[in-house]
């Protein structure tokens, strides 16, 4: 029988409130943390998260097929392996990368200056609710190729899509509504698919519906299951990790002034706001076989959650790994965003995140495009910093004051 700690569930809200709290001990006195209301077990070190990370073997993504698939309406790139899984994830790679990514780059840069330029005379912005989640969305449909115009809607149905894969409990009603979701996204995107397959264009989605691997093409299941993937790895961490950002920022003004004098330093701030508080707090296997972890054992067929933010904290892979630290000698800043990454917060191994360049250049070019027009930024008077969220977090909002720069 697997131990149970009644003072510490990942389930109570205690736990909900600040997760960081929480995360030291559970390292120290129960590693392999098992939640009887979910049956999961739950690892916080940081070399036991490593290892069921890299082994791609032992600790499979076939969890995704209950997780994910229901709302993904197919397979998912995280679910394959072998000769299909790199076939697929080179045509996504190749929509993320080179040439591609410096269309999207103007497509950002475009799509943010829209969204700040009513807030900007004003003085105050909320970052998260006014402009990080509209442009979450908005880059996502441009670098799919869809209308622009139908944002609101698209974000609606991704919300449910979201709820469901990063809830650890949903209730019969609340799973119905994110089910009926997906079902009116996958209908909305089954006569775009078929369009493009007629008349491809430079998008993401005609590279998906032409691109062919071993002579065989991706069927309309496969290209829609890509296309809610891309849209979710692409929408739900990003108002996230930007908000994050600036907080962290604002709570270090002398980081902050370092970065506004020297913009170079953004690349480093943006790793150490990923690895101090990862969007993606938790990344599902299933293991494979019976396997140990610092004399606990876990069955075979165990789902197990790595707990990203935890072992991002590890004192064993980070010195004094509660501090924010641009400067930080472990940080690794220039490998932070590819495979040789030290923090967990893509991922690691087989399945590590495809969007990682995307995702480094959009917070970049936003965050380098808002510093020097938010002078003096703070938080609004009476404004309460909050977050929320178990499998993704971020900042349920962030208001923020400033000098309107001329
Ligand atoms: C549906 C949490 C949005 C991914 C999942 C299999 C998606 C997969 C992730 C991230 C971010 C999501 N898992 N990206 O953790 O593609």
């Amino acid at each position: 029988m697997p131990v149970v700690h009644p003072h510490v569930s990942v389930l109570s809200e205690d736990f909900a409130a600040d997760p960081y709290r929480h995360f030291a001990r559970l390292r120290e006195q129960s590693p392999v943390h098992y939640e009887p209301a979910i049956d999961s077990y739950f690892l916080s070190r940081y070399e036991d998260v490593r290892r069921v990370l890299t082994d791609h073997e032992a600790f499979t993504t076939e969890t995704l097929q209950v997780r994910a698939e229901p709302v993904m309406r197919g397979p998912v790139l995280a679910q394959m392996t072998g000769a299909e899984h790199t076939a697929k994830r080179k045509i996504v790679v190749q929509g993320f990368t080179g040439r591609a990514l410096q269309d999207q780059i103007r497509a950002i840069r475009a799509g943010a200056a829209e969204l700040m330029a009513p807030f900007l005379a004003r003085g105050r912005m909320d970052l998260v609710n006014d402009f990080g989640k509209p442009l979450a969305v908005l880059v996502t449909l441009d670098v799919l190729g869809l209308e622009r115009r139908d944002w609101q809607q698209v974000a609606a149905w991704h919300s449910g899509v979201a709820e469901f894969i990063t809830s650890l409990t949903l209730t019969p009603e609340r799973r119905r509504d994110c089910l009926e979701c997906a079902e009116q996204l996958e209908a909305y995107l089954l006569p775009v698919i078929e369009r493009r397959r007629r008349d491809p264009g430079d998008d993401l989605i005609s590279k998906l519906c032409t691109a062919e691997f071993d002579g065989i093409a991706m069927s309309d299941r496969d290209v829609t299951a890509l296309i809610i993937n891309v849209l979710a790895a692409a929408t739900e961490p990003a108002d996230k990790t930007l908000a994050l950002l600036f907080r962290h920022l604002i709570e270090h003004p002398e980081q902050m002034a370092q970065v506004r004098r020297d913009p170079e330093l953004l690349t480093a701030a943006i790793a150490e706001t990923l690895r101090h508080t990862p969007p993606v707090q938790l990344i599902p296997r299933q293991a494979e076989g019976d396997a140990v972890f610092v004399g606990t054992a876990v069955p075979a067929g165990a789902t197990v959650f790595c707990m990203i933010g935890a072992a991002n904290r590890d004192p064993e892979a980070f010195t004094a790994p509660d501090a924010f630290d641009i400067h930080r000698p472990d940080l690794g800043t220039a490998r932070s965003f590819t495979a040789a990454a030290q923090h967990l917060s893509f991922g690691a191994g087989l399945h590590q995140c495809v969007g990682a360049a995307f995702a480094r250049a959009e917070i970049e070019t936003v965050a380098a495009m808002l510093l020097p027009l938010l002078d003096r930024v703070r938080y609004s008077p009476g404004f309460q910093y909050r977050e929320s969220g178990l499998y993704t977090r971020g900042p349920v909002s962030l208001s923020l004051d400033f000098t309107p720069v001329r």
